[in-house]
């Protein structure tokens, strides 16, 4: 079993509602949900939109492989209806994006899969509900990071 962490950003719709169904198909098919973050609305960061983010870190505890865990993520975001990934670092709008942060204390280097998430910390919309949910990671056993 490996703690995982994942980002959750929809600037797109209706915001909460997709962050929940995002949390509850998690939920279903990721594993144990250990605590979620609040939903705070966040500017957009890297790109230029008027419409603004609803962002929230989970924290779950699951069986999936790394690789498994991002086929899950991909078929979530595909099912609340996000069309297209950003490409060479030009962001979109999106109705839902989620992110793998960190899984348990492994480093991955794949085109496709990066883990811990190469540019967490310099984010905001990352770090301050990862912070709020910091308090969760002394209930687990492999915690990852040290923050
Ligand atoms: N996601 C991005 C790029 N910029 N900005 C905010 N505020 N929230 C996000 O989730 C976000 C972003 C790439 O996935
Ligand atoms: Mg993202
Ligand atoms: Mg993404």
């Amino acid at each position: 079993m490996s703690s995982v962490y994942l980002s959750l950003g929809s600037n797109l719709g209706d915001r909460h509602t997709l962050l929940l169904y995002a949390i509850e198909a998690l939920a279903h098919r990721v594993g144990l949900l250990v605590a979620s973050s609040s939903f705070i609305e966040t500017k957009p960061w890297g790109f230029d939109s008027p419409n603004r983010f609803l962002n929230a870190v989970v924290i779950m505890q699951t069986e999936l492989t790394p690789r498994q865990l991002l086929n899950v993520t991909q078929d979530i975001e595909r099912k609340l209806g996000r069309t297209h990934k950003s490409e060479n670092g030009h962001y979109t709008d999106r109705p839902i994006d989620i992110d793998i942060l960190l899984y348990g204390n492994e480093h991955i280097n794949e085109p496709d899969l990066v883990i811990p998430h190469p540019r967490m910390q310099e984010r905001d919309f990352v770090m301050h509900p990862l912070m709020e949910v910091k308090k969760h990671y002394s209930q687990i056993p492999d915690s990852p990071i040290d923050l």
